[in-house]
């Protein structure tokens, strides 16, 4: 039953929205200038080289969760994985005993664990900001390995290693991947063995049979094809693959003890020596456009920008947005993020005064919000008018 003030509010309603509402007619999504030249969607290189960026300016509210042939891929699976039949995770360090742990042991466990975003430390310009994927992932929580084995007092640490035999060489990214961990940072950023993304086993290049997630934090840890943990203490030096990711997960250039040694360090010129050093390696806040639409609404025209806001301890209330650092800051008009774990799409429409060259720049305005890299404008993003 219909009352009659149901129906007048629905009329009313629906004679608001249509008011509301000029005819608006996509011309032309405008890209991006000033870029790299990774293509994207497609796989390129191979072993420790190999890359897919993701197409950003494709994704929609029912594109969030990234198909794993799409999800990008940093580093292709070493080309020689032993069996899944025979995968074993090794246990050892400061325990009681070392332990070989056969994966099938653990997969019964096998849960899902939500969706979570990857970024890349290494995401950029270069690559359209496109190595950084979210998918729904399924797996065990940590714990679930940890319990089988009983670690000594003097165990402060855990050392994960993937296993990348790579033939191939990159002169830009050292072979092996590990890093290490406090106890306490894996529990509270709720690390997990991953085994299955999107309700599918993970794929060779996405770290079949199982990879270690650790939500919040840079993909940069989160190790594929896991064989191996170490119990360590706080003497443990820092590995090549921290070394390396260094100074894009905002570590200090180096470890307060750094300054007294005389002899250069070894591996990397930058990134404290010791573990202990690091911070972890979390995502701040951070937003970018992805898309911007060309439309002529009523004849005129009217820019809509599509973008991301993803990372930090908690979803922002408030982005801004400007177009060139003349114009200043407004607020984002249609923000509205619901989560912290993966990413949220926002819109804003935009008036251009008139042609030209705009640069993009987002700002998170909340005290809270620690946002290094957004207020570098690494996230900037430049279009060109004609
Ligand atoms: N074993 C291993 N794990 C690894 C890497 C690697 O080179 N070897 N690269 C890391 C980096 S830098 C990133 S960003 C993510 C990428 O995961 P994806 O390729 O599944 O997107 O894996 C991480 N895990
Ligand atoms: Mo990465």
């Amino acid at each position: 039953m219909i009352t009659r003030r149901d129906f007048l509010g629905q009329a009313l309603g629906a004679l608001l929205a249509s008011r509301a509402q000029p005819s608006t007619e996509l011309v032309e999504t405008v890209p991006f200038v000033g870029e790299g030249d990774l293509p994207v969607d497609t796989l390129v290189g191979s072993g420790l080289r190999g890359r897919r960026a993701l197409d950003l300016s494709k994704l929609t509210s029912e594109s969030l969760v990234t198909p794993q042939e799409k999800f990008f891929v940093r580093t292709r699976c070493p080309n020689a994985l032993p069996p899944i039949e025979s995968f074993k995770i090794s246990v050892r360090g400061l325990l009681d005993a070392p332990r070989e742990i056969p994966l099938a042991e653990l997969l019964p466990q096998a849960r899902p664990m939500g969706t979570h975003l990857v970024e890349c430390a290494g995401n950029s310009l270069a690559g359209h900001f496109g190595l950084m994927s979210a998918a729904s992932w399924t797996g065990m929580p940590l714990s679930v390995l940890l319990e089988r084995v009983s670690f000594s007092g003097r165990a402060t640490r855990l050392l994960l290693s993937g296993f990348d035999e790579h033939r191939g060489r990159d002169p830009d990214s050292l072979p092996g991947a590990s890093w290490i961990f406090t106890f306490d940072e894996l529990q509270k950023a709720g690390a997990f063995l991953a085994t299955e993304m999107n309700g599918a086993p993970l794929a060779p290049d996405h770290g079949f049979p199982v990879r270690l997630i650790v939500p919040g934090w840079y993909g940069c840890v989160s190790i594929k094809w896991l064989n191996e943990v170490v119990a360590v203490d706080d003497s443990a030096l820092a590995t090549d693959q921290m070394r390396e990711f260094a100074s894009r997960t905002e570590q200090d250039p180096y470890g307060p003890l750094d300054y007294l040694m005389t002899k250069p360090q070894s591996q990397a010129s930058y990134g404290p020596r010791y573990a202990r050093d690091f911070k972890p390696a979390t995502i701040d806040v951070a937003a970018a456009p992805v898309r911007v639409e060309r439309h002529r609404v009523d004849g005129k025209p009217l820019l809509r920008v599509v973008g991301l806001v993803w990372g930090g301890d908690r979803p922002p209330r408030r982005l801004l947005i400007r177009f060139n650092p003349e114009l200043g800051f407004a607020p984002v008009e249609d923000c509205n993020p619901k989560t912290n774990a993966t990413w949220n799409l926002w819109s804003h429409r935009w008036t251009p005064p008139g042609p030209g060259r705009y640069r993009i720049d987002l700002k998170v305005d909340e005290p809270w919000a620690r946002t290094r890299r957004l207020d570098r404008g690494f996230y900037s993003r430049q279009i060109e008018l004609l």
